[in-house]
């Protein structure tokens, strides 16, 4: 039976197919023929989730799940958090949220950030949801070119690479995508089963 990721976001659909695409079948709103650009009108994770699956689920009557992610800096109050997208503003490259992060943080010692994803999923008309978080530390100088958003400037817990430093698979056994759609895979196993 196939499960709609209502992204879109292609960095996120690589990095989330290498780990559920085995188990079952994703179809992603572009294979589906679906555009839309699905607002992120609220002021949480969790919020921004629900809006973006339920969106899809009313359009469809699909089973579907979204994910919304921020990067919650502790000297920052949590912030960029939910408006990582546009931290600096609305139509701007991300290379300005980079450096509005990187300046908000210069002199900071307490370089700690964590990145947190919120998986909603909608399953024959309830919602389920899943977190999952990798905590960090922000670097004062970017480095690596792979990967998307802020990951040339985040160094997980227990690497000396920044996200941009590592291939999906490395950055999967470190990343708050990987932990919160492990427990996306653990839920619908079971769901399968019963
Ligand atoms: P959707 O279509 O799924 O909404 P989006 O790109 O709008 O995709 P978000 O609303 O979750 O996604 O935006 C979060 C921002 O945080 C996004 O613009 C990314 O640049 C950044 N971000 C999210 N996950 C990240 C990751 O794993 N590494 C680095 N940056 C990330």
């Amino acid at each position: 039976q196939r499960l709609i990721f209502a992204t879109n976001n292609q960095h996120k659909v690589d990095e989330i197919k290498v780990v559920i695409g085995e188990h079952f079948n994703i179809v992603t709103l572009k294979d589906a023929g679906i555009a839309i650009d699905i607002p992120e009108p609220h002021d949480t994770l969790e919020a921004n989730a629900t809006e973006k699956s339920t969106t899809i689920y009313r359009l469809t009557g699909n089973n579907v799940f979204s994910e919304d992610t921020g990067l919650e800096v502790a000297a920052l109050n949590g912030e960029p958090g939910v408006k990582s997208a546009r931290y600096a503003g609305e139509g701007r490259d991300f290379q300005a949220n980079i450096d509005k992060l990187l300046a908000n943080l210069e002199g900071i010692t307490n370089r700690k950030a964590q990145f947190r994803t919120v998986i909603s999923l909608i399953l024959n008309n309830l919602e389920h949801l899943f977190e999952g978080i990798c905590e960090g530390n922000i670097i004062t100088h970017q480095k690596g070119l792979k990967g998307f958003g802020y990951d040339p400037v985040f160094v997980p817990n227990g690497s000396t690479k920044t996200f941009a430093e590592m291939t999906i698979e490395e950055k999967n056994q470190f990343s708050h995508r990987k932990k919160a759609t492990d427990k996306l895979i653990a839920f619908l196993k079971v769901q399968q089963s019963l």
